[in-house]
C-alpha cells in the first residue's frame, strides 16, 4: 500500500508518498499566513491533488489540537491566525480517499518511539521548532487523547512572570523555548527581523545576549522534561524539532538537567529523523489506523 502523508506545520507544509516506511517523493511548500481557511484550503489541493492518483490512503499530521478531525489552533499566532479548519473533511474531498488526521507532535512522537533500538514503555518526543510541541507514549500505546489534546506539553506553565502566550495563557513553556520565542526575545539586540535562526547565528559567534536567550529556552526545557520525567515516569525523552536539533542545543539542556536530583533526569536523545518524522509517524500510525 502506498501512503500519501502530510505534515502541517506553522512554517511549512510536507508531503510526501510513503511506501513501506521509505520516502519515494516528497513537495514541500510554505503555510498560507493568511487566517483565511480558503488559503489554506487552495494550497492543500494544489499539493495533493496530484499525488493522490498514487496512493491508497492519505495520513495526516498537523500542527494544532486535532478533536475527530477538526483543526483548532491552541497558539493561532503559529498558523498565521487560523484557528479553526475541518482538515478530515477538507482533504478527504481533495483526495477521495480514506484519512487520517492526528497531531504533527503526536505522530513523530510515534515514529521516534518505533526507531528505539531498546524496548521502551514510556517515553516522550519534545519539539522545540516555530511552537513546542509533545507526544507522549504510555505502555507503548500513542495518547492521542479523547479530545486531541494530549501531548500539548508546550502550554504547561514555565514562569508566571514570563510573556503573554498566543494561546492566552501567561508564561507558557511555548512563549520561553520555541523558535518563535527565541527570535522575538532577540529583537532588542540584534533588530526587528531577527528571528531564531538570526539569535543562532549570534550565538555561534559568541554573543552574551544570544547565549542568555538560548540557556532561558534550554533551562525552560530541561525543567518540562523533569516535570514529564516525574509525572508520567518516562524510560526516554527524544528531542526535535529545528530548535531542539540545532547545534549544542541537546547539550545545553542537559548541562540543565544534570543539576537537577537523579530521579528527575531520564535518558535524553536526539530524534532520528530530523524533518521527516512527522511524516513517516503518520504513515505508520495510519497503517493500524486506517478503516
Ligand atoms: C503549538 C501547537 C501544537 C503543536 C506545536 C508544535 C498550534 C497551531 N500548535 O504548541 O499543536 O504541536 O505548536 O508545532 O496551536 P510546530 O508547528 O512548531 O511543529
Ligand atoms: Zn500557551
Amino acid at each position: 500500500k502506498t501512503c500519501l502523508a502530510v505534515d502541517i506545520g506553522g512554517t511549512k507544509i510536507a508531503a510526501a508518498l510513503v511506501k513501506d516506511s521509505v520516502i519515494v517523493t516528497r513537495v514541500q511548500i510554505s503555510t498560507p499566513t493568511s487566517k483565511e481557511a480558503s488559503a489554506l484550503t487552495v494550497a492543500l489541493t494544489d499539493l495533493l491533488t496530484p499525488l493522490a492518483l498514487k496512493a491508497d490512503h492519505v495520513a495526516v499530521a498537523s500542527t494544532g489540537i486535532i478533536n475527530h478531525g477538526v483543526l483548532t489552533a491552541l497558539n493561532p499566532d503559529n498558523l498565521g491566525g487560523l484557528n479553526h479548519f475541518p482538515l478530515h473533511q477538507v482533504i478527504s474531498e481533495i483526495t477521495q480517499l480514506p484519512v487520517v488526521v492526528i497531531n504533527d507532535a503526536q505522530a513523530a512522537a510515534w515514529f521516534e518511539y518505533k526507531a528505539l533500538d531498546q524496548a521502551v514503555s514510556d517515553m516522550a518526543f519534545i519539539t522545540v521548532s516555530t511552537g513546542v510541541g509533545a507526544g507522549f507514549v504510555q505502555k507503548e500505546i500513542l495518547n492521542t487523547g479523547t479530545r486531541g489534546i494530549a501531548g500539548h506539553a508546550g502550554h504547561m506553565l514555565a514562569d508566571p512572570n514570563g510573556p503573554v502566550c498566543g494561546c492566552g495563557r501567561k508564561g507558557c513553556v511555548e512563549s520561553i523555548a520555541s523558535g518563535t520565542a527565541i527570535g522575538v526575545a532577540g529583537q532588542p539586540f540584534f533588530g526587528t527581523d531577527c528571528d531564531g535562526e538570526t539569535v543562532y547565528q549570534h550565538l555561534l559567534a559568541g554573543d552574551k545576549n544570544a547565549i542568555a536567550i538560548v540557556d532561558r529556552s534550554a533551562s525552560t526545557i530541561a525543567n518540562l522534561i523533569a516535570d514529564l520525567t516525574i509525572s508520567l515516569d518516562l524510560d526516554i525523552v527524544v528531542l526535535g524539532g529545528s530548535v531542539g536539533l540545532a547545534s549544542g542545543y541537546l547539550a545545553r539542556v542537559k548541562t540543565y538537567l544534570e543539576r537537577l536530583p537523579n530521579i528527575y533526569v531520564p535518558d535524553v536523545i536526539a530524534a532520528s529523523s530530523g524533518a521527516d518524522a512527522g511524516l513517516l509517524g503518520v504513515a505508520l500510525w495510519a497503517e493500524q489506523n486506517i478503516k
